[in-house]
């Protein structure tokens, strides 16, 4: 049989895994020369592209002197550690990057803690050693520092540093030697990563990691072999997280082979395989023999802690753009995503026509509208909010570590930011190169719509980073926006004469000659409390042709609110209306005055 190696790319979002494996697939033969590739081949679904992140954890495999390397690409970014957790679960060994100048972030915490707890075999790779800022020593002794930090064993603190440049596809064992390929880290990996075990002749036991569709084949299993032999054509059994039994048949078994799936009659322990044949199947399910059925336990993913309901469009200008528009749509496609995105839940709420979709993070649900947008869904979502729990008879809530990287002259800025959201100080860097870095205990949240403002504060100097970490008391209130929304008051088209003299009391989200309802939200009004404002006003007729004198107003440039940023700036009272062409920003009760009604009783009490 041949040799292998299995193992996942980990590191903090940005820090070069897609590209690595890019240059480790071209270095071992696993395009023809010449043959044009995208970059970061393996980000390829159309928000990964557009957005330059990996969102889905994916296979590839290269060979390299006769051994066949699984190599699992993880998502960086926070939201997506459930993929990361289940790719850890395929692998022996992780490839640790961490970028020569940043160092290790919050999620090359988290990731490292993930592979140390499933004691996996570790090589530090210290990536991007060509930037001019790369601090290649200081930054080893950090990683050092957090893997004693996670309580690593001894034999975890020995693990191998390969330093490299991924993008030009260079690797060595000391920073200044010189360079030709990525040698040294395919020796590292198979001197370092062990062997796969399991035996192919025992009963055969897979665990179920991931799922992907394919429109021929439908629905694919994607896992690893542990023990025995899995063939094509084979009666097997399926063990059900709950302990209960089904039975199906592979029709068809395929093996990763460079970026492809490459069909194969059987594959044995150890081994990556996708298979077809069951109509429904579920990550963290074993298949095993139809025989002997024995389960693996199942897998473990974090809780998510944030959640947002959606609702069917309700707007005036609902089912105009949309194909799919009614609750049994939106139902029927938020099933769909459970199946495959084990880190999302979903509840039902009080109303037949709501949804409350729960995740990790803005980012994870807001991929999730972005891809049903696309697909055609009109949908209406709520304000993020977290998820709290009882821990021994007390309420509790989600907090989240952030570390804030800023020049000095914003320390108290921040320090009184953060206080404000209930965060507390717990650690302070001083760099003395102008620059601090601070890490503070928030309640997640404090945090929502917290990106914006801190980049704006800081004069976009900042970078911040943020993670979960537990679940601890609830703190009390938490002041949100303390401005208002401008609200259209009726019905009509944006004029340039209208927004001009509106832009003095606030910011506007539309321009002009765009279609408004009553109670949709055109602005933050530059005050606390909102106000009804007339985005429709023409300038009264004179003379003069009312558009020329329209022309000579010139309007401040806008500001689009992205999905995200709509999510995050929206109240309690407020909707985002998602629609495949549009995101409007809403008032939950659209009629002014039933709205002023509502409210009075509240202000009263
Ligand atoms: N200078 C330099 N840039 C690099 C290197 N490796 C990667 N990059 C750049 O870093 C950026 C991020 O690279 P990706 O490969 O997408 O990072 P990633 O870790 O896959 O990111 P996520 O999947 O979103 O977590 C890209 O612009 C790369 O070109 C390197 O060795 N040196
Ligand atoms: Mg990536």
């Amino acid at each position: 049989m041949n040799q292998l190696r299995n193992i996942a790319i980990i590191a903090h979002v940005d820090h070069g895994k897609t590209t690595l494996v890019d240059t480790l697939l071209r270095q071992a033969g696993g395009f023809r020369e010449n043959q044009e590739i995208a970059e970061r081949v393996m980000d390829s679904n159309d928000l990964e592209r557009e957005r330059g992140i990996t969102i889905l954890a994916k296979n590839a495999a290269v060979r390299y002197k006769g051994t066949k390397i699984n190599i699992c690409d993880t998502p960086g970014h926070a939201d997506f550690g459930g993929e990361v957790e289940r790719a850890l679960s395929m692998v022996d060994g992780v490839l640790l990057l961490v970028d020569a100048s940043e160092g290790p972030l919050p999620q090359t915490r988290y990731v490292l803690r993930k592979a140390l707890e499933k004691k996996l075999a570790p090589i530090v790779v210290i990536n991007k050693i060509d930037r001019k800022d790369a601090r290649i020593q200081e930054v080893l002794n950090a990683v050092y520092d957090l893997f004693i930090d996670l309580d690593a064993t001894e034999a975890q603190l020995d693990f191998p540093v390969i330093y490299a440049n991924a993008r030009a596809g260079l690797a060595g064992l000391t920073p200044d030697e010189e360079m030709k390929d990525l040698g040294p880290l395919f020796d590292a990996i198979i001197k370092t990563v062990p062997e796969p075990g399991g035996d192919p002749t025992k009963v055969l036991q897979m665990l179920i990691a991931n799922l992907d569709y394919s429109d021929y084949l439908g629905r694919l299993a994607i896992g690893r072999v542990f023990e025995g032999t899995v063939k094509t054509g084979e009666n097997v059994a399926l063990v059900r997280r709950d302990g209960t039994i089904a039975t199906a048949k592979i029709t068809k078994l395929f093996t990763f082979e460079e970026i492809h799936r490459l069909e194969c009659e059987e594959a044995h322990a150890g081994d990556i395989v996708a298979l077809a044949g069951f109509s429904e199947v579920n990550i963290g399910e074993t298949v095993t023999s139809a025989v002997d059925p024995q389960g693996l336990p199942p897998l473990h993913i974090d809780e998510p802690t944030l959640s947002m309901v959606f609702s069917i469009n309700t707007s005036p200008m609902a089912g105009r753009e949309g194909k799919y528009v009614t609750s049994r749509h939106i139902k029927d496609r938020l099933d769909k995503e459970l199946l495959t995105n084990v880190a999302l839940k979903m509840e039902p709420t009080e109303s037949a026509d709501s949804f409350k979709v729960i995740g990790r993070g803005e980012l994870q649900v807001a991929i999730l509208i972005e891809n049903m947008r696309r697909e055609g869904f009109e949908l209406a979502v709520s304000n993020p909010d977290v998820v709290t729990r009882m821990v021994d008879g007390v309420r509790c809530e989600p907090f989240e570590l952030v570390s804030i990287d800023i020049p000095e002259t914003f320390t108290g800025v921040m320090m009184e930011k953060m206080a404000l959201r209930r965060g507390e100080m717990v650690k302070m860097v001083n760099h003395g190169s102008g620059r601090v870095l601070l890490d503070f205990m928030v309640p997640t949240r404090g945090l929502i719509g917290i990106r914006t403002e801190v980049l704006t504060d800081t004069r976009g100097t900042a970078v911040m980073n943020r993670l979960f970490d537990s679940f601890r008391p609830w703190v009390g209130d938490i002041s949100r926006r303390t401005k208002g929304s401008l609200v259209a008051d009726r019905v009509g088209d944006t004029t340039t004469f209208a927004l001009f003299h509106l832009e003095e009391r606030g910011e506007l989200f539309l321009g002009a000659g765009e279609k408004v309802y009553e109670g949709m939200v055109v602005g933050e009004n530059a005050r606390a409390g909102d106000m009804d404002v007339n985005v429709t006003k023409a300038k009264k007729l004179t003379n003069m042709r009312a558009s020329s004198a329209d022309d000579a107003l010139r309007l401040t440039p806008h500001r689009q609110l992205t999905l995200e940023q709509a999510l995050e700036f929206i109240s309690t009272d407020e909707l985002v209306e998602v629609t495949p062409q549009s995101i409007r920003l809403r008032k939950r009760i659209l009629p002014s005055e039933d709205r002023y009604k509502k409210m009075r009783p509240l202000e009263a009490s």
